[in-house]
């Protein structure tokens, strides 16, 4: 019987059977799709076959192609990845200017894996309660930055979300429910940004749990271990189609896949579209003379933020050699 994977623990999964039911299904330990080398072979978002034994245990035998899928390398030096969901419409990138900061770099490198695979990414900057005027000021800096790019922007204080007292910079419920309607949407981020009190709190009830920040370091404690799907439907009356949430464990570093050095550039829109006007066809934009891209970078029309995330996942592809 066929279903759709909404949980899963690393050692089981729950699926959502055609018929409404939910399952708890393993995976044969020798389980491998394709080639990819894995840390879970399924996913959140992947269709599956089940099959049912009359011993009580639910085997997943199978796994329909994914229309898309995220991957990510736990670090730069491991060569295992980890799927982050299966069969997703967009991804929301949830940072924070502060408690914790989000680096530029982390969310670049989001960014170009979004590219690579093809999947739209929109920008949800949380936490807006928290900043200083001039943390305001650097979080519309960062959202113009983005916005310029072609990225979708919203700021947002997850925790007010329903209060009447929207925040003078922020969204409104409204436009966040405008992006996610009728969309199967990854949430990702750092631990302790607010994915999952985003979740609760479009869903008005507490659906997991939140964790807190350490008063220490400023950090998330990975509060949310297991990736986990959660239906619009649910508040939106039943209608079939209106989309859903999944919410995922914070991620640190982002290490990406494969990436040709040349294709690199590919996956950063701004630079790629500075790139058809240098000198060279191949160009790495690091010392070739008539470079477009150092030119725009000196002008101020590329971000030097946005240069340093190209050039860090350069290095990644030059030490991948050496591996
Ligand atoms: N002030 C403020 N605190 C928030 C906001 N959103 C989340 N928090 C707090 O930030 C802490 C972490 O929130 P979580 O929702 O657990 O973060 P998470 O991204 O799910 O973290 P992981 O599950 O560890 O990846 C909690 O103490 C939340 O109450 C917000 O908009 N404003
Ligand atoms: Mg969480
Ligand atoms: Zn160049």
């Amino acid at each position: 019987m066929r279903g759709l994977v909404i949980k899963s623990t690393g050692s089981s999964y729950i699926v959502r059977m055609d018929d409404g039911s939910n399952a708890e299904c393993r995976i044969k330990g020798n389980f491998r799709i394709r080639g990819i080398r894995s840390t879970n072979p399924v996913a959140v978002g992947d269709f599956v076959q089940v099959q049912f034994l009359p011993d009580g245990t639910n085997w997943i035998t199978e796994i329909e192609d994914r229309r898309n899928y995220i991957i990510r390398r736990s670090t730069n030096l491991s060569k295992e990845s980890h799927i982050l969901a299966a069969n997703i419409d967009q991804v929301a990138l949830i940072v924070t200017v502060n408690h914790p900061v989000t680096s530029t770099t982390f969310i670049d490198r989001f960014l170009a894996t979004c590219e690579a695979y093809r999947v739209r990414a929109i920008l949800i900057f949380n936490k807006i309660d928290l900043l200083t005027e001039e943390e305001l000021v650097h979080l519309a800096d960062l959202r113009a930055l983005y916005e310029s790019i072609g990225y979708p922007t919203l700021a947002i204080s997850a925790k007010d979300l329903n209060s009447e007292a929207i925040h003078a910079e922020g969204n409104t419920r409204e436009a966040i429910n405008a992006l996610l309607a009728g969309q199967t949407t990854l949430l990702s981020g750092n631990s302790g940004v607010g994915k999952s009190t985003l979740l609760n709190a479009l869903f008005g009830r507490e659906m997991t749990r939140t964790g807190k920040i350490s008063d220490a370091h400023d950090k998330g404690m990975h509060t949310t271990t297991f990736s986990e799907m959660y239906f619009l439907e649910q508040i939106t009356n039943h209608i079939s189609n209106a989309g859903a949430l999944i919410d995922t464990p914070g991620i640190k570093g982002f290490g990406t896949i494969d990436f040709q050095k040349e294709e690199v550039s590919h996956y950063f829109r701004d630079i790629f579209a500075a790139s058809r006007d240098c000198r060279f066809g191949n160009c790495t934009h690091t010392n070739e003379p008539g470079c477009a891209v150092q030119e725009k970078i000196i002008t101020g029309d590329i971000a030097i933020s946005r240069y340093e995330s190209y050039l860090s996942m350069l290095g990644d592809c030059s030490e991948s050699k050496y591996r």
